[in-house]
């Protein structure tokens, strides 16, 4: 008898997946392969590598137990090949195999390479909300994109918060509440953790074998790895932190990762959870009156809009997008990005959260490395590795997007309306990180600046002709012309001397 062989990847954990749908329990049979090619393009994170094993050999015994035949192929198996392609041969060589289906990848790279796969039919990802090709034909009627246009479509698409056509609450869009800096008396829920069961234990052995060097701490290990357990993990979020996830949300406090943040990202990339189903729990939340609308509103607007938006813009720009650099940024990405040795107590904090944790929030990436990089001049190709690496939701079609077009405006303002950079005093609003900091934040210049004050004012300098023509962004170059020339010449000589020592 044959069948077609349905090939499952690691962030495809979802039993609606669009090629099981196609498939056929009785005559098909599913491969799942761990294999160093996708272990090793990047060298990822070491909880990251142990969360997609361990999620994925769960997946595989849920499939078995809906009655699917798995072959499960594990990294230290005799006869592993190490790549996608060579276990899809292996099992053809088997026989009895009519086609190969694989819903679409989430990544240009294998995308690309799997089409040119013989006998392989690709099938679309229906996993998101917005359709990537439509979204071009929309993208190329548009002189300028903005998320909000996108979202108020996905919005009206998926019916979430609307009362009619209108936006519930009457606005579209709850940010003016948004953004407070943490309260000095607030009390933070933790965010569950999560056990290791046998089959992740013998991950995380598998782990620490073959990938000592990796980046990041393996151990304690919390994460969900099974469906049941990301949904705990949601209604934990839910129950506890959502309420003040608005208010909260640009909030960075030392020693506290996670805040009011949701922490599902892994679990959302990778499949374990659907995004339209998460937003309808948030939804029905705010229509219980557990949740204020500020909150709700926020979370949502972060799942079905930039979520939706980078992933389309990703594939609408790609290949090609990994390689913008409008700002013709060159400096290779200092080593404390990797070590988290530097003074500046924020940049500290975020590196070492991220170590430990493999997770940073949203502002820790935006605002703190990302802004840090942005304003030093890194080679945002160098950067963006950085980020596919280290983080347990990172995969291509997100990250990059983010990192190259939201965090580091190399495309030039096509995702993000201004560069996002920020002086010290941002970050020492939003966060406590300035208190313990061998900088003084107050100090703009001399040898106890804040090193992002000295920054900041010399990038507007170097960028100054762009940057003039953004509406957003003319008022700081008229501030920097204003300075006095001594004024001028101290700043940029003293950010030239900060930056010679990340180059040392
Ligand atoms: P919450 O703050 O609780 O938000 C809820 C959900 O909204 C997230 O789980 C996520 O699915 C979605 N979301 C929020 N912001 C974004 C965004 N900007 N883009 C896409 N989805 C968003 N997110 C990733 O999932 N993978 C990445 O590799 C990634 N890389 C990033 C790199 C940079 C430089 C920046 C600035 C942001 C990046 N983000 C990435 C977006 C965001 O930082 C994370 O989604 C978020 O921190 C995940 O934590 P959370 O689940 O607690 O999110
Ligand atoms: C991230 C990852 C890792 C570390 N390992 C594997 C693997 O061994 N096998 C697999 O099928 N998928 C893995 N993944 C996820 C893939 O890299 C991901 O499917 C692609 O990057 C496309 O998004």
């Amino acid at each position: 008898m044959s069948g077609n062989l349905i090939l499952i990847l690691g962030d495809q954990l979802s039993p609606e997946l669009s090629s099981l749908r196609q498939g056929d329990r009785m005559a098909d049979r599913v491969l799942m392969a761990e294999v160093m090619a996708e272990a090793t393009y990047v060298a990822h994170h070491k909880k990251k590598i142990a969360f997609v094993f361990s999620a994925m050999r769960h997946f595989a015994q849920d499939l078995r137990d809906d009655g699917w035949r798995v072959d499960y192929v594990a990294l230290d198996d005799p006869g592993n090949t190490g790549t996608l392609r060579g276990e899809v041969e292996r099992a053809l060589a088997s026989g009895g195999i009519d086609r190969v289906l694989v819903t679409e990848p989430g990544e240009w790279r294998l995308l690309d390479e799997m089409s040119r796969w013989p006998g392989t039919d690709l099938i679309a990802d229906d996993r998101f909300i917005a359709d990537r090709h439509g979204f071009v034909r929309w993208a190329e009627e548009r002189k300028t994109l903005r998320m909000e246009h996108f979202y108020r479509l996905m919005r009206r698409k998926t019916g979430l918060l609307m009362e009619g056509d209108q936006p519930a609450g009457g606005r579209w869009n709850f940010d003016a509440d948004n953004r407070k800096p943490p309260a000095p008396d607030m009390e933070v829920p933790a965010p569950p953790r999560f056990a290791p069961d046998e089959v992740t234990q013998a991950v995380l052995d598998l782990v620490a074998k073959r990938f000592p060097e990796n980046f990041g701490t393996l151990e304690p290990f919390g994460f969900a790895v099974t469906r049941a357990d990301a949904e705990a993990a949601l209604d934990h979020f839910i129950e506890h932190a959502l309420p003040h996830f608005g208010a909260y949300q640009d909030a960075m406090v030392g020693g506290q990762p996670f805040l009011f943040h949701a922490v599902v990202s892994p679990y959302l990339n990778a499949g374990l959870l659907d995004p339209l189903e998460i937003c309808r729990r948030v939804e029905t939340a705010w229509q219980g009156g557990w949740v204020p609308l500020n909150s709700a509103e926020g979370f949502i607007r972060q799942i079905i809009g930039w979520r939706e938006f980078v992933r389309a813009i990703y594939w609408w720009k790609m290949p090609g997008y990994e390689r913008s650099n409008v700002l013709d940024a060159s400096r290779p990405l200092p080593w404390f990005y990797w070590s988290g040795q530097t003074d500046m107590a924020c940049v500290s904090a975020c590196v070492n959260q991220t170590r430990d944790e493999a997770y940073a929030h949203h502002i820790q990436r935006l605002m703190v490395t990302g802004n840090f990089a942005l304003l030093a001049g890194v080679d945002p190709h160098a950067l963006h590795e950085w980020y596919l690496a280290v983080y347990a939701d990172a995969y291509e079609w997100v990250e990059l997007p983010n990192t190259v077009g939201m965090s580091q405006y190399a495309d030039g303002g096509l995702l993000a309306s201004k560069p996002y950079v920020a002086s010290g005093a941002y970050i020492d609003r939003m966060s406590d990180y300035c208190g313990s900091c061998r900088f003084k934040v107050k100090a703009k210049s001399g040898p106890d600046a804040c090193p992002f004050n000295l920054l900041y004012w010399d990038f507007i300098a170097r960028h100054r002709t762009r940057l003039a023509g953004n509406p957003r962004m003319g008022q700081m170059v008229a501030t920097w012309d204003r300075f006095s020339p001594d004024r001028q010449q101290q700043v940029r000589r003293e950010a030239g001397a900060f930056l010679a020592t990340l180059d040392q």
